[in-house]
């Protein structure tokens, strides 16, 4: 039997490129090898406040996203959280068997609980609920960012810990990060990680970026002044970041791509660069647009999803309600 892999995001806003090159496309290889669950983690979204009309059109996105870039529905069980109304029961039971002290010692609850003095309770049980995602659906492999990984290891604990109360009826998580994955950085400062939360957009790119400004902001990435295309990141990183992603979307090796552009100046580069790019997300912005206005095809890979979400986490419930001694 396949192993189940399994991994939630946030409807928060935007993807970037960064993320579609060390994250999505990851995820992509892992369908061809594990049977894979990806969820949009709306509950978890509230934890702080989220204006009603943006959250909703977030969790619509998100799901258009990812299947626009390749997460392939026939491959994986693709749902919305809140849709399950068993996974937040299945929490309150975790969070009975889990300790204030854990879960205020998690480092995202003191840096979030630190930056807003009042923060909802829904902030400290926020693991639990991640607990209740995964151990609800008998994950083996998790894969998250370096920054979830204490929340996986505190799933592992809870479940370990339930399984020796009560019955052995978890399957216990393991956390996978992804250290291979190309790191991409700020375009107009390439010693910085390319992210959505930084403060200068110019140096982000955006899956849904328009197009002509995807191009403006490759032709006007930071470089250096010796116009040899060659990888080196540490005294080149502008040239090497660019190299790294055409290297990602093209899947050419860093070494066919330095002698491709051998003769090659740097506008010239850049311009074969932002084409790849541009190409990129050109499709992948497409496929949104239809994906987007196809309610009816939505429906139907979410209802599915939501449908195989419930009746796996349906038979993992009435067991711990048995073995806990609730109900009749
Ligand atoms: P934030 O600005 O809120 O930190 P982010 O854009 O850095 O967000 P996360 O939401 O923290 O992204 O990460 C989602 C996933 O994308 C993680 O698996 C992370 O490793 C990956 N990722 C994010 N940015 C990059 C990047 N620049 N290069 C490669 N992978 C990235
Ligand atoms: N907390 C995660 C999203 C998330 C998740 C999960 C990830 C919620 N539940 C279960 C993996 C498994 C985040 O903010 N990225």
């Amino acid at each position: 039997m396949k192993k189940r892999v399994l991994t939630g995001l946030q409807p928060t806003g935007v993807i970037t490129l960064g993320n579609y090159i060390g994250s999505i496309k990851q995820m992509i290889e892992y369908q061809n090898i594990y049977e894979s669950f990806i969820f949009v983690a709306d509950l978890h979204a509230i934890t702080v406040n989220q204006d009603s009309i943006e959250l909703r059109k977030n969790i619509k996105s998100l799901i258009a996203l990812y299947i626009a870039c390749g997460i392939d529905p026939e491959k994986n069980t693709i749902y919305i959280q809140s849709e399950n109304p068993y996974v937040t029961a299945i929490s309150w039971m975790l969070e009975c068997n889990t300790y204030y002290g854990e879960l205020s010692r998690m480092t995202q609850f003191k840096d979030k609980s630190k930056k807003n003095a009042n923060f909802t309770s829904g902030l400290l049980t926020y693991p639990v609920l991640m607990a209740a995602d995964i151990i609800s659906m008998n994950a083996d492999y998790v894969p998250v960012g370096i920054d979830q990984k204490q929340h996986v290891e505190l799933a592992r604990d809870i479940a370990i810990r339930f399984n020796k109360k009560y019955k052995e009826l978890f399957i216990v998580p393991e956390v996978i990060i992804k250290t291979t994955g190309t790191k991409i950085t700020d375009l107009q400062t390439p010693d910085k990680k390319m992210s959505k939360s930084n403060e200068n957009q110019k140096g982000v790119i955006r899956l849904l970026d328009d197009l002509n400004v995807v191009r403006k902001k490759i032709m006007s990435a930071t470089t250096d002044s010796e116009m040899k295309i060659i990888y080196d990141p540490v005294n080149k990183p502008g040239i090497s970041n660019l190299i790294n992603i055409y290297s990602s979307l093209t899947n050419k090796s860093i070494e066919d791509i330095e002698k491709e552009f051998i003769d090659s100046n740097y506008g010239n580069f850049k311009t074969k660069v932002a084409d790849v790019v541009v190409d990129t997300l050109s499709n992948i912005q497409k496929r949104y647009n239809e994906i987007l206005n196809d309610d009816e095809y939505l429906d139907r890979i979410l209802d599915k999803g939501r449908d195989k979400n419930i009746e796996i986490s349906k038979k993992i419930y009435d067991k711990m309600i048995d073995c806990i001694g609730l109900g009749r």
